[in-house]
C-alpha cells in the first residue's frame, strides 16, 4: 500500500512526537514555521531598539547594567531563533533581507515610542509578560528546534519581566511625580500589549491550521484573556489603573471582561504606518550596512582557516 506522508505526519503530531529538521513535513507546515519563527526573531532584534533608547539615560549604574543585560539577552534570543529558522532550509541572510525590505513582519508593539524611564518598567512588565504568556505555550510547539529554543528564552524572559515590574514598584511607591510617570506608561502600553497576541480568533487567518499542527497550542484570544487575568492583580498591587472603563471581573466566566481593542490601530501598525515603523526599519538597515565589514572579515577569516586545514 502507498504511504500517505501527510497522514503519518499528522499522526506524529497528534501523538506529541516532535518534528525534527530532517523529517518529512508538508510544505505549508515548513512555510508557516519559517514565517512565525522569523517574525519572532525579528521581533527580538527590533525589540532592542525602544529599550536601547534609554541605556544612556538609565537613572543609576545598577539600572544601566541590568537594562544592558536584558537587551543583550534579546540579541541572544534573536540568534537562537534565526538558527532554529535556518534548520527549515532558509538562510539567515534571506530572512534578514525580508525584514529589511519590509516583506517580513515583526511584532506591532515595537513600533511605539519609549518616552520616559517608566516605559522601561512597563515594557519589561507588560511586553515581556505578554511574550512569556505566548512563549510558555510554545515550549510545547510541535517543531523540536523551536520548542527547545523557547525553554531557555522563557527563563530569561522571566527575569526581564521581574526587572520591569520592580521598576514599576519603585516608581508607583515613590513621589507623586514618579507614580504619575508609572501610570502614564501603563496608559500608553496597556492596549498595544494586548494587541501583541494578534487579531481576534475569528480574524486570525493562521490559527486553525496552526492549532491542528500544534504549532500554536492556544488561540490568540485564549492567551490574551490569560494575560489580562494575570496582569490585573499586578496592576492593583501597584495601586494603578488600566485605561479601560469596561474592565470588570465576570464571576460567571471566572475571567475579566474587557473593552474593545482598536483593531484599526492594530492593522495600521502591522501595515507599517505606526509611529515608529519607519524609524525602526531605518535603524536596522543602517546597522546591517554598517556591519557589512564584520561579515566580510568573518567570511575571509573562515576561508583562510579552511584553506589551512586543507594544506
Ligand atoms: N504584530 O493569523 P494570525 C518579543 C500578523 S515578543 C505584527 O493570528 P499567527 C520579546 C500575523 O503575522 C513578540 N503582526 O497569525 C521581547 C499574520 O500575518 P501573515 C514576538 C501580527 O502567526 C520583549 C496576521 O497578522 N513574539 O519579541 C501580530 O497565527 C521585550 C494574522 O494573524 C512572537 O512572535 C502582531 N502583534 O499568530 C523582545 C511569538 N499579530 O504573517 C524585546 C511567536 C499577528 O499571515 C523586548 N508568534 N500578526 O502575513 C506567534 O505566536 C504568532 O505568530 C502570533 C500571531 C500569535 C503573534
Amino acid at each position: 500500500p502507498q504511504i500517505n506522508f501527510e497522514e503519518q505526519f499528522q499522526a506524529k503530531v497528534d501523538a506529541e512526537i516532535k518534528i525534527e529538521p530532517k523529517d518529512w513535513m508538508p510544505d505549508a507546515y515548513r512555510k508557516t514555521l519559517i514565517r512565525q519563527i522569523s517574525q519572532h526573531a525579528h521581533s527580538e532584534i527590533v525589540g532592542m531598539l525602544p529599550e536601547g533608547n534609554w541605556l544612556t539615560r538609565a537613572p543609576s549604574l545598577k539600572r544601566k547594567a541590568t537594562l544592558l543585560a536584558k537587551i543583550q539577552d534579546e540579541a541572544g534570543h534573536g540568534l537562537y531563533l534565526y538558527s532554529a529558522c535556518e534548520t527549515l532550509g532558509i538562510t539567515r541572510l534571506q530572512t534578514i533581507e525580508d525584514l529589511l525590505s519590509g516583506k517580513a513582519k515583526y511584532s506591532s508593539i515595537f513600533n511605539y515610542p519609549s518616552l520616559s524611564w517608566a516605559d522601561m518598567g512597563a515594557i519589561g512588565w507588560l511586553v515581556d509578560g505578554a511574550a512569556i504568556m505566548n512563549q510558555v505555550a510554545l515550549c510545547r510547539t510541535s517543531y523540536g528546534p523551536y520548542a527547545r529554543a523557547m525553554v531557555r528564552i522563557c527563563k530569561e524572559e522571566s527575569f526581564h519581566q521581574r526587572q520591569g515590574y520592580e521598576i514599576m514598584m519603585v516608581l508607583s511607591k515613590g513621589s507623586a511625580a514618579q507614580k504619575e510617570m508609572a501610570q502614564d506608561a501603563l496608559n500608553r502600553w496597556w492596549w498595544p500589549a494586548l494587541m501583541m497576541f494578534g487579531p481576534t480568533d475569528s480574524e486570525s487567518s493562521n490559527t486553525e491550521q496552526s492549532m491542528k499542527w500544534k504549532i500554536k497550542r492556544h488561540t490568540n484570544d485564549e492567551l490574551r484573556q490569560k494575560f489580562i487575568d494575570a496582569s490585573i492583580p499586578q496592576v492593583n498591587y501597584l495601586g494603578l489603573t488600566v485605561p479601560d472603563k469596561d474592565l470588570k471581573w465576570n464571576e460567571e466566566r471566572g475571567h475579566y471582561d474587557f473593552g474593545e481593542i482598536d483593531w484599526e490601530e492594530f492593522w495600521n501598525v502591522v501595515k507599517g504606518n505606526g509611529i515608529c515603523n519607519k524609524a525602526r526599519l531605518k535603524a536596522r538597515r543602517e546597522a546591517h550596512e554598517q556591519g557589512a565589514w564584520v561579515r566580510e572579515a568573518a567570511a575571509a577569516y573562515a576561508e583562510k582557516r579552511a584553506s589551512r586545514v586543507n594544506e
